[in-house]
């Protein structure tokens, strides 16, 4: 059986993404309708090799499609998700829009694939940095358990979209001509401030909460909490963005729930883990940055060390290409889920 799918945002950053990976993976497609705002309605995209003119995306896009991938930010979900699910349409949203909302499955499928079942027409997918952090800690917590989490993230420039790419590509022109950057945009359009990311280290993502958090921050911890059942586990985040390109690396430090693991119980549970590589080797300089997870599906590991005071405390690094398995892929892959389990 083939499905009629429509994509939300086509023209963006993920949305291009999403066009690729369902092209690559051959995703059994009957009918494709590109949506986007109207600014960018009537260009042409090639998909398999055929020109699909993109239309403007309106209450009544939804009519006979069966799947529609949303990722044109929060505020067009909240004004048109819940409209393509009451034409009859399955929504993966790739914003925060719904994601913390009670009978909305966000969902990693590694992770919590069974959280799908009972969808009712609307899931959300999570934030990048969560994504990779949960498919890495995931095989950790079925085998030993999880008693805390402390992640401090290094969180490339294109999750903040194709404009902060510019941003810094401009900046760092600026910088080496010696000239004076120009800071318009990160560490976040709408606030008040702004500061150069080229050569730099922002530590802020997203606005601030009340608490001292940022939202990116906030994310982390309570999606982290709703993908992996574990409303009890203490989660603690620190956001950071770096002058670099695509995807994010994470140092996390974790306590687990046994005394006396080792490096290589820990090790063991993650090599062959479903979506995760391992790539760790001290001795041959072996583990993984950026650049080498950059296009890449799955969700690498490495420098796993056993903390020196703590007996349950681990390290990890943990990277993965934030518009990849951060974002578009992990969001075909629920498709591909729904489709495989029959609970379209
Ligand atoms: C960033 N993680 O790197 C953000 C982008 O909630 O889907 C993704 C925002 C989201 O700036």
């Amino acid at each position: 059986k083939a499905y009629n799918v429509a994509i939300v945002g086509a023209t963006g950053a993920v949305g291009g993404k999403i066009l690729t990976i369902l092209q690559d993976r051959q995703f059994p497609i009957e009918s494709l309708k590109l949506l986007s705002s109207k600014r960018s309605a009537g260009k042409k995209i090639l998909f398999n090799n055929e020109e699909v003119t993109v239309e403007e995306a309106t209450p009544d896009s939804f009519t006979g499609v069966d799947i529609a991938f949303f990722s044109a930010g929060g505020s067009i979900s909240k004004k048109l998700a819940k409209k393509a699910v009451d034409a009859g349409a399955v929504v993966v949203d790739n914003t925060s829009a719904y994601r913390m909302d009670e009978g909305v499955p966000l969902v990693v499928p590694e992770v919590n694939e069974g959280d799908l079942k009972n969808h009712k027409g609307l899931i959300s997918n999570p934030n990048c940095s969560t994504i990779q952090m949960v498919a890495a800690l995931k095989p950790i917590q079925s085998a030993y358990g999880l008693n805390r989490v402390i992640v401090s993230t290094y969180q490339a420039v294109s999750g903040a979209g194709n404009a902060a790419c510019n941003e810094l590509e401009e900046q760092s022109k600026q910088y080496l001509n010696n000239e004076e950057m120009k800071a318009e945009l990160l560490p976040v359009g709408g606030d008040k401030n702004h500061y150069p990311i080229a050569f730099n280290a922002l530590p802020q993502i997203d606005v601030f909460g009340e608490n001292g958090y940022t939202f990116e921050e906030m994310k982390m911890i309570n999606e982290t909490k709703k993908i992996m059942h574990a409303q009890e586990l203490p989660v603690a985040a620190t956001c950071v963005r770096l002058p670099f390109f695509t995807s994010h690396a994470e140092s996390v430090y974790i306590e687990v729930n046994q005394d006396g693991l080792t490096v290589n119980d820990i090790w063991k549970v993650l090599d062959g883990a479903e979506g995760v590589i391992l790539e760790d080797n001290p001795s041959t300089q072996t583990y993984p940055t950026p650049l080498s997870a950059a296009n890449k599906d799955e969700v690498f590991v490495g420098r796993v060390r056993k903390d020196l005071d703590n007996k349950k405390g681990f390290h990890l690094w943990v990277v993965s290409d934030n518009l990849v398995k951060g974002a578009a892929l992990n969001t075909v892959q629920i498709a591909e889920s729904l489709i495989k389990n029959n609970w379209l």
